[in-house]
């Protein structure tokens, strides 16, 4: 039975909601709706071949690196493909730059007039693609800054203070699309049986304590003893600080940063001795999923600094991470400036 079907009171589909969220900016032209409705058809797309990964031959190595280093799997490329063709032909995007790419991509000449910037990351987890984990797609949307009439590098290096709108979509046991235009979170959920986003999450607020921490433990070796004090910390038993914490760890950033929007706690990927600014990318994954926990309520630092502020230098920069409920991230942020009486001096 299809979620039309039951009849909830009111029927929100995302472009009705993208709809609602532009009138009550005045001045606002359309463009970024449309922008946004672009991307939840290449979502729609993209979760249609991931729904079926198994039965077409989409699992597996395309047999390159990524800009990053990182081994692409031809769902990857898939997501790349649809992201850019849904969205290079329309005349709202100035310039483009995807995770898989090493440098920006322009818009064909005759549709370059768009005053937009859209970074994204298309498959994200994708290590976790053919065991038929969840995975994600993430973007992140900026005005064009440059005076130009093409879009450069400058428009896509600005800090995550400055963006637009930024979303995720979580391709798991059923496909939803999370986004924030900085005037909240609001959380769709596709119902396959009518191919439509419906408002399933309106006004994500996210816990300001949670009980779960989520971190690859197995890096441990390689931290920071203050980062390994604070996670032997959270197993300790001490009911008045809810401890011990619960930990889980998918090892796909939309699945584990989702889990932590609506259940609280902390998501943690930091710098070690082997990669000091960790895994994770600044402009592609850190950027957008800070500014849609920040509008849910919760925090997002690299452990001193708060990551919308952080000034991008490159495409693929990394940063370390501690994102989630605003007191778990204060307090892991206290064991790694050496305030906290437990974390060594
Ligand atoms: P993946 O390499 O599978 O694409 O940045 C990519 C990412 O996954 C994140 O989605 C995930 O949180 C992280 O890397 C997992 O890294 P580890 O395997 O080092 O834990």
């Amino acid at each position: 039975m299809s979620a039309a079907e039951i009849g909830p009171a009111k029927l929100v589909t995302i472009e009705r909601h993208i709809l609602d969220e532009q009138a009550k900016a005045p001045h606002a032209s359309g463009d970024l709706t449309n922008l946004l409705y672009d991307l939840a058809l290449a979502a729609k797309i993209i979760s249609c071949q991931v729904n079926k990964a198994g039965l077409c031959d989409i699992l597996g190595r395309a047999g390159a690196a990524n800009a990053s280093g990182d081994d692409v799997k031809k769902l990857d490329v898939f997501a790349d493909r649809w992201i850019f063709r849904a969205l290079d032909h329309t005349g709202r995007v100035a310039v483009m730059a995807s995770e898989e790419a090493e440098s920006i991509i322009p818009i064909p000449e005759k549709f370059r007039c768009g005053k937009y910037v859209l970074l994204f990351d298309p498959l994200d987890g994708s290590s976790n693609i053919d065991c038929n984990a969840p995975i994600g797609t993430i973007f992140s949307i900026h005005k064009k800054i440059s005076q130009g009439e093409r879009g450069t590098l400058e428009d896509c290096l600005q800090p995550g203070h400055r963006q637009i709108a930024a979303g995720y979509v979580l391709y798991g046991a059923s496909t939803m699309l999370v986004y924030t235009t900085g005037n909240g979170v609001s959380g769709f959920t596709l119902d396959a049986s009518i191919g439509e986003f419906l408002l399933s999450h309106p006004n994500i607020r996210m816990p300001e304590r949670g009980k779960i921490f989520s971190v690859n433990e197995s890096n441990s070796i390689y931290w920071d003893p203050r980062m390994r004090a604070y996670v032997d910390w959270v197993k300790q038993e001490d009911k008045p600080t809810q401890r011990p914490r619960q930990a889980r760890y998918i090892g796909s950033m939309v699945a584990d940063v989702h889990r932590t929007l609506i259940y609280g706690g902390l998501f943690m990927y930091p710098g070690s001795r082997k990669d000091p600014c960790g895994k994770l990318r600044l402009l592609y994954e850190a950027s957008p999923l800070a500014f849609i926990l920040e509008q849910a309520g919760g925090r997002a630092t690299d452990g001193r600094r708060r990551v919308l502020d952080i000034e991008p230098s490159s495409l693929h920069e990394r940063t370390p991470l501690f994102m989630g409920s605003r007191e778990d991230v204060l307090e892991v942020e206290s064991f790694l400036n050496g305030e906290h009486p437990a974390s060594p001096r």
